[in-house]
């Protein structure tokens, strides 16, 4: 198999084989064949009387020493999967709320309210009153409902989730018990039902589930906005991606992760020590670059280029030109810090859960963050001196990303065609069939799929049939780095209607070129912002979400997050496509029900497809159908 869809990766692996350093595609080789049981979810290690497995040809247990069956065994080891990737995305949005708090209560001096338009619009949002107040109180009252959805021991629903959907999606899921009331609680709930001998039910368990990916949701809403409050609601931005932005005449330092508070810090202190920079004969100065979701909070609010997604991140240390790797949570592989020693580069972790055997570990907490944010850059430039000429080859490919696609944006542009009514050029083309639907496409990579390659063939083919895409996450990167996010890929690879509206919106947005065909919502926790597009379009149209001729799909996904986002995209009622197979398939019973029941009672369902082209087909028949169904075909 290709490890990767770009051939700046490729000269880069070949590099790491003369070097005999082992990447993740090398581990992914050692590693098979895979557990056939853990690959379909029917292998049972949640107590110590196991591991249990049951055989999925019949011949062998069909039950675990306990009588489990393989039908609960799948059901609850994926919903443990959604009870992580809800931790993940809530407990990073609930950093942010503190640190809204810290701003409100004057507790940190490196952080401040940066959007007070924004601050205002989530105070009416969450229905607090916003005449005669300070921002600071603002600020603290926003921060305090918002952490009531951490808390909340009452029935109803949370802020973040009952404020950010239609009122249709919301009596669905309160009609089936699942309108979720408390983040955490959701997670502590799957961890409880799931112990030995507690719930059996496989339907049981999987509505937990959904409740539980409810909270992924509502986590993703609040730390999206909030972010947006603390470092600006992102608006159109220019900039370049893929490795090739590693700059061999600067400092350059690579951000990697998830969380903004770390890396909007960064990007601050850097250019204040860009002078001592230049002193240690970096001409071009210090040079950040993103990497995962964190480059693209980055990318999105400071037009900092993106050098690459999840699964080449080992090969930005391969240039050998990458002083310093940032990293803070999530999807950092531990393998960064062997190849790091191979280099001259350092690589730093910052969040005291989540550190890395062989990392150099400064932490960053709020109070002293400015000063150890400067430590680290400043050994960077040191570093800079170790740099070995020799090992140094970076990739000269760019390609030229727009990004920048907040709802707020999109609205802003629209409202320079329509003031009145900003959503309804937007709608009108999609009723007249200019834009036939919308794809959003959100996810990782995974070594099981060359990378990126399903996100460009399914995409490409997607356009030429007036599908506007959307892109969060990794599936952005995939589109930065193959050059689908700029004025060209339209011209290139839209039908003409789409190409046309493109046309009249660039023109509108002062580019003297189309817009691109792919727009870069942000990271995976900006997935609210394409809920929040969607929601605004439903509530104009006067339907709910399902009726929408809009799919999601996650064509290389890999993390539990992934599992968590495609289960609350589906719990709204939007059908999701998955290009991997997730390890549910030793149940025909949870298979069914993903697949198909959940459709029947919300309106959204998995689509299982490995191969880009019939999943593309998929995709488009069911904007067809929607189309259909909403009268809008003609
Ligand atoms: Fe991680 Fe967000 Fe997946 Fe990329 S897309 S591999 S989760 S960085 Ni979220």
């Amino acid at each position: 198999m290709n490890k990767c869809h770009n051939c700046s990766d490729e000269s880069l692996i070949n590099k790491a084989e003369k070097e005999g350093i082992d990447l993740v595609w090398d581990r992914h080789e050692a590693m098979q064949p895979q557990c056939g049981f853990g690959e379909q979810g029917i292998c049972c290690r949640i107590c110590i009387k196991g591991p249990c497995r049951i055989d999925p040809y019949g011949n062998g247990p069909q039950e675990g020493i306990c009588g489990a069956d393989a039908d609960t065994i799948v059901a609850r080891n994926l919903i443990r999967m959604i009870a992580s990737g809800t931790a993940a995305h809530s407990l990073h949005g609930k950093e942010i709320a503190k640190t809204l708090l810290e701003v409100a209560h004057d507790e940190v001096d490196s952080y401040e309210v940066k959007d007070v338009d924004k601050l205002k619009n989530i105070a009416k949002k969450l229905e607090i009153k916003v005449e005669d107040k300070s921002v600071k109180e603002l600020a603290e009252e926003v921060a305090y409902e918002t952490l009531k959805d951490y808390t909340r021991f009452e029935d109803e629903p949370c802020n973040w989730l009952a404020n950010t959907i239609t009122e249709q999606r919301l009596s669905k899921l309160e009609d089936l018990d699942i309108a979720l009331n408390n983040i955490e609680s959701s997670v502590t709930d799957i961890m409880s039902r799931t112990h030995v001998g507690t719930d059996a039910d496989p339907l049981n368990l999987l509505l937990a589930g959904l409740k539980c990916a409810l909270g992924d949701y509502t986590g993703m809403q609040l730390s999206t906005n909030l972010s947006d409050v603390l470092f600006g609601t992102p608006e159109p931005v220019i900039s370049e991606s893929n490795l090739g932005v590693i700059n061999e005449d600067a400092v350059n330092i690579a951000v990697h992760g998830h969380n903004p508070l770390l890396s909007e810090i960064i990007v601050d202190v850097a250019d204040e020590l860009q002078e001592e920079a230049i002193e240690a004969g970096a001409e071009d100065g210090i040079n950040i670059v993103g990497i995962c979701c964190t480059g693209n909070e980055v990318l999105l609010r400071r037009g900092i280029p993106l050098a690459t997604n999840y699964l080449s991140q080992e090969l930005a240390i391969l240039t050998g030109a990458v002083e310093a790797m940032v990293v803070d949570v999530q999807c950092i592989m531990p393998s960064l810090a062997k190849i790091s020693d191979c280099y001259h580069t350092e690589l730093f972790t910052t969040m005291p859960d989540a550190k890395i055997p062989g990392a150099t570990h400064v932490e960053l907490n709020p109070s002293e963050v400015a000063e150890n944010a400067k430590s680290i850059v400043r050994k960077a430039i040191k570093a800079f001196e170790e740099r070995e000429q020799d090992k140094v080859e970076i990739p000269t490919e760019t390609s030229k990303t727009i990004a920048g696609f907040s709802k707020e944006a999109v609205v802003n542009l629209l409202s320079e065609i329509d003031a009145e009514e900003p959503l309804r050029p937007l709608i009108d083309n999609i009723v007249n069939g200019n834009i036939k639907g919308i794809v959003l496409f959100a996810g990782c990579n995974n070594t099981k799929v060359t990378q990126d390659s399903n996100f460009y063939e399914m995409a490409t083919k997607l356009l030429a049939d007036d599908i506007l895409v959307l892109a969060t996450g990794c599936a952005a990167g995939a589109f930065a780095k193959n050059a689908l996010m700029n004025s060209h890929a339209t011209e290139k690879y839209a039908g003409d209607g789409l190409k046309a509206v493109l046309e009249i919106l660039g023109h509108e947005a002062g580019l003297d070129a189309p817009l691109p065909p792919v727009w870069h919502m942000g990271s995976c926790v900006d997935n609210s912002r394409g809920v929040d597009l969607a929601v605004s379009i439903a509530n104009k149209l006067e339907v709910d979400l399902d009726q929408l001729p809009l799919v999601a799909s996650a064509p290389e996904l890999m993390s539990e997050k992934a599992i968590s986002i495609g289960t609350w995209v589906a719990t709204l009622g939007i059908p999701v496509h998955v290009g991997v197979v997730p390890p549910v398939t030793g149940s025909s019973f949870v298979t069914n029900v993903l697949t198909s029941d959940l459709g029947d009672l919300l309106g959204g369902y998995f689509i299982v497809e490995e191969d880009q082209q019939k999943a593309t087909e998929k995709l488009i028949e069911i904007i067809e159908k929607k189309r259909d169904d909403l009268n809008i075909n003609d």
